[in-house]
């Protein structure tokens, strides 16, 4: 039987990253190198470049820049609100020996995630970075009561909701 003539169509592929490293080699160098346990003797790719494209309103925004290791944790709430509201990043994926020699003595706490605002401030401490992108994409909420209660569950969902396994 015939197939109709939309499905015969080929599908297009996925419009390439005008920037960022392939996610797919990114994945199998990241995957050679240990993931998170690099060992310190480890001599290939130790920072990638994945970017998340702007769409709809967002399409033309200046991205934002996300510092974190090869794990969701701390950097996947913010990563989340970006992918959510369309809004463009590039998310830079560090091992933890180019971590400790190279970025670690630079940081303001000694420790990740960090986002690089579109002002250029370093902003560490997850929560912090968190409230930003969630403003910046239009997710914190209407109005002081709104934006209150957006805070208040996810407080709730980092304290409570781990304790009661939900
Ligand atoms: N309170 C901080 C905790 C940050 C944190 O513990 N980051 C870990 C990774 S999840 C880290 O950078 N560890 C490396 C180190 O301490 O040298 C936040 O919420 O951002």
């Amino acid at each position: 039987m015939k197939r109709p003539a939309s499905a015969q169509k080929k599908a297009k592929p996925a419009k390439a990253a005008k920037y960022g490293d392939d996610p797919l080699t990114v994945r199998r160098q990241l995957f050679e190198a240990g993931g998170l346990m690099v060992p310190n003797t480890y001599e290939g790719p130790q920072l990638w470049t994945l970017a998340g494209p702007g769409i709809g309103k967002f399409a033309k925004a200046k991205p934002v820049e996300l510092i974190y290791f090869a794990l969701r944790s701390l950097g996947q709430l913010p990563q989340m609100c970006l992918e959510y509201a369309g809004y463009p990043y590039m998310l830079k994926v560090v091992t933890s020996p180019e971590f400790r020699e190279k970025l670690k003595p630079t940081l303001i706490f000694g420790r990740l995630p960090l986002l690089r605002t579109l002002k250029g401030t370093e902003l560490v401490q997850s929560k912090a970075i968190l409230r930003y992108v969630a403003n910046l994409c239009g997710l914190a909420g209407k109005g002081e009561d709104e934006r209150a209660s957006c805070d208040m569950l996810h407080e709730m969902l980092q304290t409570e909701g781990k304790i009661d396994g939900h």
